[in-house]
């Protein structure tokens, strides 16, 4: 019972490491370790831009990607990039909201059955914080999968969790930007997006399996 209790937690980890490295080698050593202990490896700019799209390929061996695009364009060229990162085998995109309802739903659309989460709050102040209801609204019409909202900015979690039905919620903010693991988790977030403080670790698995057990101790009693 308590191997399929370890087992389980696992499977069902509620952490996406952020990977955000530049090398190709760190980057696949990386996805190896800590793949199988994470829910979703989340990739951005900085991999793909020294690596190109395949490494979305690659990675996939290890971990469900999710490729933070952060999409902010005209339909056509958002539905262009999406069926790129499912070509390649992505598990999700990230898009912005503020573009508005006819780019969201082209982003939708195009990915088919990878998920689609889009920002309707940063981890840092900005001009979204005036228009965060609204996004959530332009979301939902949208139909996406699921939000990204701060995890170490409590009024604006809350306020998405209380206004966002049933989305899931995924949260960066947690480690080096400030965020709790289990303040985020208690307020809303259903994942915590982590990356410097596991990447630039000394063991980053031991420092991921810290972060699970924490979540662990404190949610799971
Ligand atoms: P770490 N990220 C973020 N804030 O930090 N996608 C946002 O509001 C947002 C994001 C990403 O700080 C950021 O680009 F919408 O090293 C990075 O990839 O733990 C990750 O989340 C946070 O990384």
């Amino acid at each position: 019972l308590l191997y399929m209790h370890n087992k389980y937690t696992t499977m069902e980890s509620k952490i996406i490491f952020a990977l955000d490295v530049y090398d190709y080698n760190t980057a696949v050593d990386l996805a190896r370790t800590v793949g199988e202990k994470v829910f979703a490896i989340k990739i951005n700019w900085p991999v793909i831009l020294e690596n190109g799209i395949k490494i979305v390929r690659d990675l996939s061996k290890y971990a469900n990607i999710i490729c933070d695009f952060k999409l902010a364009d005209i339909d056509n060229t958002v539905s262009m990039i999406t069926t790129k990162v499912k070509e390649y085998g992505g598990y999700g995109i990230i898009s912005h909201s503020f573009t508005g309802l006819n780019s969201l739903k082209a982003v939708v659309k195009s990915a088919g059955n990878m998920k689609v989460f889009s920002v309707v709050s940063m981890s840092q102040e900005s001009y979204l914080d005036n228009i965060t209801e609204e996004l959530i609204k332009i979301s939902m019409e949208a139909g996406v999968y699921g939000l990204v909202a701060p995890g170490n900015r409590p009024y604006y979690l809350k306020k998405v969790k209380e206004l966002s039905e049933g989305l899931k919620i995924i949260s960066p903010g947690v480690g080096a930007q400030g965020g709790d693991i289990v303040n985020a988790m208690l307020l809303g977030s259903d994942y915590v997006i982590i990356g410097r403080s596991i990447y630039n670790s000394p063991d980053p698995l031991e420092t991921l399996e810290g972060f699970s057990s924490s979540i662990n101790n404190k949610l799971n009693k």
